[in-house]
């Protein structure tokens, strides 16, 4: 079944069409369906793209995978594919069959940073009028969880996207820094914050004023990272990740990531607040009753996102 949903990302090298709008239309069966038949993939009025590669995998397409695909530059980021990240993942994000997505790049790069050639000449008055990185975020808003499956270098703006998504995997040859300082200028898009959080202040500031990368392990020892993987399991694992995930009631699942994520906003006293206050809420749910109901009828629950 896995392999009926699953088009490998080599035979897909041409132009990729995302097939989120298809499975939209006609319904979406969940994982544990019986006899589920995969949903057409395709369909003219998806949009192509130039910098990266959408499909989904999983059984009944329930994983959406966003692979960033320049590789002249190593995946650098700039505006024109930071573009289609916004607009793939705001397609993924509506499509219903969709419960968690996963982000990746090459072997050799997750992404190695912003654009340098395109940020060599900027300068303040641009950014500061233009508001320059504040529109690359949309990674951090979207509520469905989404996993990095991290390959080769995720440095500046790679690692900090990195580490906008909820979790993530690396390959054991994968390389995090942020080597803005040997470019005289800091990080822009979380280096400084979400690094912190992660790791401590003490190894954030090493990394930072130093520029210098660690590796997977030091990633995984340090908190940065969930798990280590040989490099050509980081994408397969992510996505039985997000199956895993997806197997669960959506509305839930997007409930469950608010209150974490608001574990790095709030005080331990709000944060208690806000989570009790969204698990009263489940109260209200249909999924939570049939979660409850099931588990007593000693069958699986059947979810309905609502
Ligand atoms: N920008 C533009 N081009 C790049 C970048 C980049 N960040 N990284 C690599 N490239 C290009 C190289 O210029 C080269 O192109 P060309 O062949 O035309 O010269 C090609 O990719 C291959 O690169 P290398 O030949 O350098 O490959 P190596 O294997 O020798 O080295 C490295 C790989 C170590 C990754 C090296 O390329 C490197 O140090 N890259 C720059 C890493 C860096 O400094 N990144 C930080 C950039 S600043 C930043 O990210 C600010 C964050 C802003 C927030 C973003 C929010 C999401």
């Amino acid at each position: 079944m896995a392999g009926m949903a699953a088009l490998r990302i080599q035979q897909l090298r041409a132009v990729i069409q995302p097939t989120s709008f298809a499975s939209r239309i006609v319904g979406c069966p969940r994982a544990n369906t019986p006899n589920f038949v995969q949903t057409a993939r395709s369909m003219s009025s998806a949009p192509t793209y130039e910098h990266i590669m959408v499909e989904k995998r999983g059984e009944g397409g329930n994983v959406g995978l966003i692979v960033l695909n320049r590789p002249s530059a190593l995946n650098a980021l700039c505006d024109p594919l930071m573009k289609e990240v916004k607009q793939a993942l705001l397609d993924l994000e509506a499509d219903s069959c969709v419960g968690a997505i996963v982000l990746t790049g090459s072997e050799k790069a997750f992404a190695a940073g912003a654009d340098i050639k395109d940020m060599q000449n900027k300068q303040f008055v641009e950014c500061y009028n233009g508001n320059f990185l504040n529109d690359w975020n949309v990674l951090s808003i979207v509520k469905k969880p989404v996993i990095a499956a991290v390959n080769g270098y995720a440095l500046g703006g790679g690692c900090e996207m990195a580490m906008m998504c909820d979790i993530i995997l690396a390959g054991d040859k994968a390389k995090f820094g942020q080597p803005e300082i040997v470019l005289g200028t800091i990080p822009g898009a979380g280096g400084t914050q979400r690094l912190t959080k992660a790791i401590g202040k003490s190894r954030s500031m090493q990394m930072c004023l130093t520029g210098d990368m660690i590796t997977a392990q030091q990633a995984s020892s340090w908190g940065l990272v969930s798990s280590v993987h040989p490099p050509d399991q980081v994408v397969d694992e992510a996505i039985k990740l997000g199956q895993k995930i997806s197997q669960h009631s959506k509305l839930i699942v997007a409930m469950c990531k608010e209150s974490v994520n608001n574990a790095y906003e709030l005080s331990l006293s709000e944060g208690l607040h806000f989570e009790k206050r969204l698990f009263h809420c489940t109260f209200s749910t249909n999924d939570r009753s049939e979660g409850m109901t099931a588990f007593i009828e000693k069958r699986k629950p059947n979810f309905t996102d609502s």
